[in-house]
């Protein structure tokens, strides 16, 4: 069978448990995560693997309000 790659980014407000989910999702502590906003400053890859599939996913920062107003101007 036909091996498949998809890529999946993590996008949200911050501190919404977007590197939780993604811990969770591998079982392995690859992202920080801490009861403070704005602890994944960088973007994290996590690969998961399975027998005829692998998911690349991006734990980002997430979306912040500021750097939307400063686009806009
Ligand atoms: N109650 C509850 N708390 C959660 C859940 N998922 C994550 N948390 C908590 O929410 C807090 C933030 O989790 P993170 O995974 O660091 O959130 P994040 O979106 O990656 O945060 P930033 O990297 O700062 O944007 C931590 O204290 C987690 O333990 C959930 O499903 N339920
Ligand atoms: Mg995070």
């Amino acid at each position: 069978m036909e091996n498949k790659v998809c890529r999946v980014a993590l996008i949200g407000r911050p501190n919404v448990g977007k590197s939780t989910l993604l811990n969770n999702i591998l079982k392995y502590n690859l992202s920080i995560v801490t009861n403070v906003a704005q602890t994944t400053r960088d973007l994290i890859k996590g690969i998961y693997t399975d027998k005829n599939y692998q998911i690349i996913f991006y734990d980002t920062p997430g979306i912040h309000k500021g750097l939307i107003y400063y686009l806009k101007d």
